[in-house]
């Protein structure tokens, strides 16, 4: 069983850490595996960098991040699972740094456990700390937590990176949201389509925090701006934040994490996607969950939500035919029925309307996994509303129950709103299709639906 990746870019190479039950495809005995690759698509996988072995992580070692600090030595930050159960956070440093592949970790005595938490923090609910970065001479890193069901990201500042302190308040936090898993803070470029690394700041730069929600299993994200001066995130004035905010993934992606890769100068996200299959199965087989393609991000030219492409580097996976682009023209946009205001969750939309029933414009897309006589597909397919002020909405959504005759998997429908000009009366949409996994974006990557398929053939 793996869970999410991070990613850590050391002399021209990637390391991939994950969460990984080597004992089974079912969750436990996590320790973190390794891998490594020169493309981020050919992986090698090394020895497990980090298992439980110590007072401060002998019930568990969990997510994670990985900083380079400035002298080029690398550091991971993970969640150990104290021998009391608290959680709490520790830090690994390599064995030895000339190792390339860095093949060896170990857990300084000296600072471990880095931080634990202090009588407000629940010690339950306290873990997944960021990548670090520095802002007015201080290091800091966030902890996903939660106050009752008020979801929180606490902040933790450094000289030295050796002793953190807990700043006055968390950088942020939104009630009714509960716990915030893996909380990712890092900022985009308002002038240019590169990716930034973390600690950039300045006048062209807004900051981006995504937290994972372990209630609803979905992420959100918001773009806003970093106070350093005063240790605060405020998003914009039209972000929703909260659960129905917006979305790296409208599909099966959780747990995700960003990194700054300085050889292509880009921001790429890497999410997970969780077994659908029943557990069984999954033992069955001997494996459960899977890393999507990992996407670079950066900021939609409007500033208002982010985009989200497969990295270029899949080119060299063309040749496997498992890509379909399609541009649909939509002949006429006025006959489109009325949006209703009250639709405001677009999954519960995609339910409403099913994916069989005949609207106006839509249901209209791809149908993947399609079986000869159509026993099982998987459909990614659009409908177009008009809004009240002859603005068109348009719904994206993905259907697994179709998918598969077989009666003991998950088969959600996932939907996202695609915030597209149809001016030109064209719609864009890829999907890269691999055995049990559909990602589909739309609208160069306005809205994107990872769905985990499973039919009859395979
Ligand atoms: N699962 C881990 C946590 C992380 C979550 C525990 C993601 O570290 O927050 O397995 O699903």
């Amino acid at each position: 069983m793996i869970q999410p990746p991070c990613v850590l870019t050391f002399k021209g190479s990637y390391h991939l850490f994950y969460q990984y039950n080597p004992k089974g495809a079912v969750w436990g005995n996590i320790v973190w595996a390794h891998s490594i690759s020169m493309d981020l698509v050919n992986w090698e996988a090394l020895e497990p960098a980090i298992f439980p072995s110590e007072p401060f992580d002998i019930k568990g070692t969990w997510s994670r991040s990985a900083t380079v600090f400035p002298d080029g030595n690398p550091v991971i930050y993970y969640t150990g699972v104290d021998a009391k159960g608290q959680q709490v956070q520790n830090y690994a440093i390599p064995a030895d740094i000339t190792d390339k592949n860095l093949r060896k970790w170990v857990k300084p005595k000296e600072g471990n456990p880095m931080v634990v938490a202090d009588k407000e923090i629940n010690g339950s609910a306290f873990r997944d700390p960021t990548t670090a970065w520095q802002a007015n001479g201080y290091w800091n890193i966030l902890v996903g937590s939660r106050k009752g069901s008020t979801g929180v990201a606490y902040l933790f500042k450094s000289k030295d990176k050796k002793t953190w302190t807990k700043t006055a308040r968390p950088l942020h936090e939104v009630p009714n949201t509960g716990m915030w898993e893996c909380p990712d803070f890092f900022p985009v470029s308002t002038s240019h389509e590169k990716g930034l690394d973390f600690s950039e700041l300045g006048k062209d730069v807004k900051r981006v925090l995504k937290v994972s929600l372990d209630v609803t299993r979905f992420e959100y994200y918001t773009i806003g701006t970093y106070f350093p001066d005063q240790d605060k995130y405020g998003p914009d004035k039209d972000q929703v934040d909260g659960w129905d905010g917006l979305k790296l993934d409208y599909g099966n992606f959780y747990a995700s994490k960003s990194f700054y890769d300085p050889v292509k100068f880009r921001r790429v996200v890497w999410g997970w996607a969780k077994e659908l299959d029943s557990k069984e199965e999954d033992v069955k087989k001997g494996w459960a969950g899977i890393m999507p393609i990992p996407r670079t991000v950066r900021l939609d030219p409007s500033g208002k939500q982010l985009l989200a492409w497969p990295i270029d580097d899949i080119e060299t996976l063309k040749g496997n035919k498992a890509d379909v682009e399609v541009t649909f023209s939509i002949p006429n946009l006025e006959k489109a029925e009325p949006f209703d205001p009250s639709w405001k969750d677009p999954r519960d939309l995609c339910y409403k309307k099913k994916s069989r029933v005949q609207g106006a414009i839509g249901p209209f897309g791809l149908l993947t996994f399609a079986t000869e006589k159509l026993e099982e597909f998987n459909p990614v397919f659009f409908r177009i509303f008009k809004a009240q002020n002859n603005k068109h909405v348009v719904l994206m959504c993905s259907d697994a129950e179709p998918s598969t005759v077989m009666t003991n998997v998950y088969k959600p429908m996932f939907g996202g709103f695609v915030d597209v000009d149809l001016s030109d009366r064209k719609l864009l949409l890829w999907s890269l299709i691999d055995n049990s996994v559909v990602e589909s974006f739309a609208a160069g990557g306005k809205t994107c639906i990872t769905s985990r398929v499973y039919d009859i053939q395979r």
